[in-house]
């Protein structure tokens, strides 16, 4: 053999050698998360509320004392953007779990790598049915939306209990929104109302003139939106334009302050429900809602307070992991899988109020809520929350 030959032959054994046991040398978590395209828009509060996060678990002690390091990876929009963060943070930043993707879309098609390497990862905005169930390292603290967008419907029926016609739009190219309009579909019926149209979508469309018409043409009195930020916001900025007047409920795609310069002023009034509320009393919400404050200006969004939430999770079942044996003792692939164990173990005191998992993952959240958009001007807006 030649010394090329020979470094070949190494080389390939060692490739399909079981790898080394490797010990762990930090306490890296990664954030796989949309940092690119407009799936962005809810990304980039994800990055703010895991840039809090880190912040104060650090400041206060870490992991007994160890502070943890948050690696970020732009999953970008799609399935093949989210796969490849996910195997970069699994293969060569070694984190010991992920928060992440942003979509159900994309979880869907990274969720079964991280499975397949026995890396556990925590949902922190998908909501779509069956994300528990991709796999044992698969959880989610992101309430599932048939526990939340039902609460968008009855809040309508109070402000309007005459509304009997409905008409009902999705994206039907996105798992969230087709999974959502189910869940809203099956409420209204459930409500005795009359769905007189069901319009389809894509979360690339910009011009919704063929939607649009059949809803205005249906006599609908409540249009009830399942999409993604870009795509909802104009749908209800056309839905507007076009001259329609009466109640829009709008799904967790609306659950986002970058929707308010989509559809500018005509976003008023369209009802959200949500899995957060800045008000929730606990000290360590108090906390995280004056440190977002001071360094954005502005309350936490939803999507913010459930990236925080996935983060102090991981932290919470690592401290007590770390607490029985010293984090730096262990093997890495024996501490992802603790760690996944130990998460579904725990019950947690975090912004979203309490939170605990069910043995497939699913989180078990106790408090929601309904807010209502208000714009102050074309751009700029919030939300009120409805009791
Ligand atoms: C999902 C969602 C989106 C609206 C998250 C941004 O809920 O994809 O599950």
């Amino acid at each position: 053999m030649n010394n090329v030959t020979k470094l070949l032959v190494l080389g390939a054994a060692l490739a399909s050698a079981p790898a080394a046991a490797q010990k762990v040398s930090s306490i890296s978590l990664g954030v796989a998360v949309a940092q690119t395209s407009n799936v962005s828009l809810f990304g980039q509060e994800q990055v703010a509320g895991a840039k809090v996060a880190e912040k104060l678990i650090n400041a206060a002690g870490g992991v007994n004392g160890t502070p943890i390091k948050l690696v970020y990876q732009d999953a970008g929009g799609d399935e093949n953007g989210a796969i490849n963060a996910f195997q970069s943070l699994i293969n060569k930043s070694r984190v010991l779990g992920i928060v992440g993707p942003t979509l159900s879309q994309q979880a869907f098609a990274a969720d079964p790598v991280a499975e397949r390497a026995k890396v556990p990862v925590l949902g922190i905005s998908n909501t779509a049915k069956g994300i528990p169930q991709i796999g044992t390292y698969v959880a989610r603290v992101s309430a599932p939306i048939a526990v939340i967008a039902p609460a968008a419907v009855k809040q309508a029926l109070k402000l309007n209990p005459k509304i009997k016609k409905v008409a009902v739009m999705y994206a039907q190219n996105d798992a969230f929104s087709v999974s959502e309009t189910e869940t809203f579909q099956s409420t209204l019926k459930a409500q005795g109302l009359n769905i007189v149209t069901v319009q389809k979508s894509l979360t690339t469309d910009t011009d919704f003139t063929t939607q649009v018409t059949a809803v205005i043409n249906s006599g609908a009195e409540l249009v009830v939106v399942s999409a993604l930020a870009a795509d909802g916001g104009n749908i209800v900025k056309q839905l507007r334009q076009f001259g329609y007047k009466g109640l829009i409920v709008g799904g967790n795609g609306f659950n986002t302050a970058n929707v308010f310069p989509v559809c500018q002023k005509d976003c008023d009034g369209v009802l959200v429900a949500q899995a957060y509320s800045p008000s929730q009393k606990s000290a360590v919400n108090q906390k995280f809602v004056s440190e977002y404050r001071k360094l954005y200006k502005k309350d936490p969004p939803q999507f913010a307070a459930q990236a925080y939430a996935g983060i102090q999770v991981f932290v919470d079942a690592l401290k007590v992991i770390d607490k029985k044996k010293k984090l730096s003792t262990w093997d890495l692939a024996a501490l992802r899988t603790e760690l996944n164990k130990q998460v579904l173990a725990g019950k947690y005191n975090t912004p979203l109020g309490e939170l605990r998992f069910d043995k497939d993952g699913e989180v078990n959240q106790k408090e929601f809520f309904v807010a209502r958009i208000k714009m102050k001007d074309a751009k700029n807006g919030s939300f009120v929350f409805d009791k």
